[in-house]
């Protein structure tokens, strides 16, 4: 029986929506901790798995693939899972979403939470910080205005959902705050209260 293997962070959000969705599909797998603080994923045996030396990967049955939200795409597809839509309409919806996600959310609100929560005082650049809000934010709202009139990112809950979740849930962690976004706000309440949702940490 083939166990899927996860190489994997408890801190990564990337890692966390892998680790949802596997939880959610009652998919069995292995996490193989790679500590990306002491550079364990430079080093040659992780190199071999991803040249691009970033977590996560899955290596199932042999399919070794990187980048979270293609891994939500391929695990979904192979399982045959709601979670990817059966509607022509809302997978386009997703792939749009999950796009967005990788273009203007992702590498705003992450790259602000490495700053302010992993970053030494020292090496923080408050000016990069300043520019990444300000992108987050306008992400942000875009997103809120989205869910004024939809639960999810298409007609149910789908790996758009999970893709979207960790960052801006954890965005506070990068001094972007959800307040004043109220759709948002509910949008999380209802992704926390899906099936075999588990918590981020
Ligand atoms: N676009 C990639 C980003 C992956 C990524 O940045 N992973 C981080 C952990 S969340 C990592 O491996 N960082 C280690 C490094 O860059 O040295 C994805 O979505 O999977």
């Amino acid at each position: 029986m083939n166990i899927i293997k996860l190489y994997d962070h408890e801190l990564s959000g990337n890692c966390f929506k892998v680790r949802l969705l596997l939880n959610q599909l009652s998919l069995d797998f292995e996490s193989i901790k790679i500590d990306v603080f002491t550079g364990e994923n430079k080093k040659d045996f992780f190199k071999k798995i991803n040249p691009a030396m970033k977590i996560p990967v899955i290596n199932d049955s042999g399919i070794i693939l990187n980048e979270s939200n293609a891994i939500l795409l391929y695990l979904s597809d192979k399982y045959k899972s709601e979670l990817l839509s059966n509607s022509l309409e809302d997978r386009a919806k997703i792939y749009s979403w999950l796009m967005y996600n990788k273009t203007s959310v992702d590498p705003f609100l992450a790259k602000a939470r490495a700053i302010k929560k992993f970053y030494p005082d020292d090496k923080q650049d408050l000016d990069e910080l300043k520019s990444l809000k300000i992108e987050g934010n306008k992400s942000l709202r875009v997103i809120n205005d989205y869910l004024s009139t939809s639960n999810f990112f298409c007609s149910g809950y789908s790996i758009a959902d999970i893709a979207m979740y960790p960052y801006i849930k954890l965005s506070y962690e990068g001094e972007i705050l959800l307040e004043e976004y109220k759709n948002i706000l509910n949008w999380i309440d209802r992704v926390e209260n899906t099936a075999k949702f588990i918590p981020i940490y």
